[in-house]
């Protein structure tokens, strides 16, 4: 079916790579260290890269504090390391730029709407140690298009941005489904989305997520439809620098102690009251109260107990800052494994 019949005439053909400025995310050539752990403790923060504003995932706020998803779990690693969830610097990177940010020792760990993929996982030289959100690519379009299935698509031209799977994903999809398209490739997020807003394209594909980040923060949210079809896997979680395993153990423990304490009804709130009249072995196992699991870590005993006070626990930090653009839990695969959903923390002992 021809939906974009029209629409197709003025797109041209032209495939256009826009936008390649350079940002403070941009990798400096510099040695990454071999001890992550310590070169932290040595310059008394985390480096942590992030996109450059997706709201719910990271994005500065008036005052130009960083806030969102990926943001607490920055905040996370810099509690469980220091006991001080604001020892952060933040560094935005494209999608682009990420991945050299990382390898260049530039950042110490990525927490950008990354896909763990088997190419990146091996001749990137990087690690993926947990899955902190579970994704799919989508599309998003003018609900004045009238287009209400991604099968619609035929002829269309749909904004995308360079680096990333969403890139691959939509010429599998199309090849597979026998779908013409025209993409137009920008790397910056705001100007693919000023794109698809002007126009220029008849749809946006990325991740549900950032399509939900990207609608929530239109003016009428309520003019643009996500599609119903999803048509890729995204695991999306937290990438370090292959070859240094304690700190991708820091990385890895710090989510599931976020999971845990879910699962153990312990939140920001009541950690402390948990700590102090629980009887429960593993609540206190994970608040540091019995046993030695910070240390096994090479952390303090209270590590987990400052991850929850600080940013509360896994349900916590989605009911904050995903909840409102427009995310669901519930019968989602981020959903605790109790639930039907995926997220699942293997045993604190
Ligand atoms: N998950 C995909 C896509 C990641 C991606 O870059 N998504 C866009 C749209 S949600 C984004 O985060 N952009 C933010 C930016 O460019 O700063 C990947 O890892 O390749």
């Amino acid at each position: 079916m021809l939906a974009f019949g029209r629409m197709i005439r003025h797109a041209l053909g032209a495939v256009a790579l826009l936008g390649a400025a350079t940002l403070p995310g941009q990798a400096q050539a510099q040695q990454a260290p071999a001890n992550t752990l310590d070169a932290i403790r040595a310059r008394g923060a985390l480096i942590c890269g992030v996109n450059t504003g997706l709201a719910g995932f990271a994005q500065p706020d008036s005052q130009g504090v960083w806030r969102g998803f990926d943001i607490d779990y920055c905040r996370s690693i810099a509690a469980a390391i220091f006991g001080d969830a604001s020892k952060v610097r933040y560094v935005p990177t494209t999608a682009q730029s990420r991945f050299t940010a990382l390898q260049s020792g530039e950042v110490d760990v990525l927490y950008r709407n990354t896909t763990w993929t088997l190419s990146r996982d091996t001749s990137l030289g990087l690690d993926f140690p947990a899955v902190n959100f579970y994704d799919g690519q989508g599309f998003m379009v003018k609900r004045t298009a009238g287009v209400t299935s991604a099968s619609q698509l035929n002829g269309a031209t749909i904004c995308v941005q360079p680096g990333t799977t969403t890139e691959q994903n939509l010429t599998d999809w199309a090849r597979a489904n026998r779908i013409q398209f025209t993409p137009v490739v920008i790397e910056r997020l705001e100007e693919v989305v000023a794109a698809y807003v002007a126009g220029r394209c008849d749809a946006y594909t990325t991740d549900a997520s950032g399509l939900a980040a990207t609608r929530s923060a239109q003016p009428t949210p309520a003019d643009h439809v996500i599609l119903p079809e999803v048509i890729s896997k995204e695991p999306l979680g937290p990438a370090v620098r292959q070859g240094d395993a304690r700190f991708a153990d820091i990385v890895r423990w710090s989510h599931y102690a976020m999971l845990v304490a879910e699962e153990l009804n312990i939140t920001a709130a009541n950690a402390d009251q948990v700590l102090a009249s629980d009887q429960r072995p593993e609540a206190l196992r994970l608040l540091g109260k019995t046993g030695d699991l910070g240390k096994m870590l090479g952390l303090d005993n209270a590590w987990a107990l400052h991850v929850i006070k600080a940013v509360g626990n896994y349900g916590e930090v989605f009911a904050r800052h995903l909840a409102p653009i427009g995310l669901q839990r519930a019968r989602s695969p981020n959903a605790m494994y109790t639930q039907g959903g995926l997220q699942y923390a293997p045993p604190f002992r």
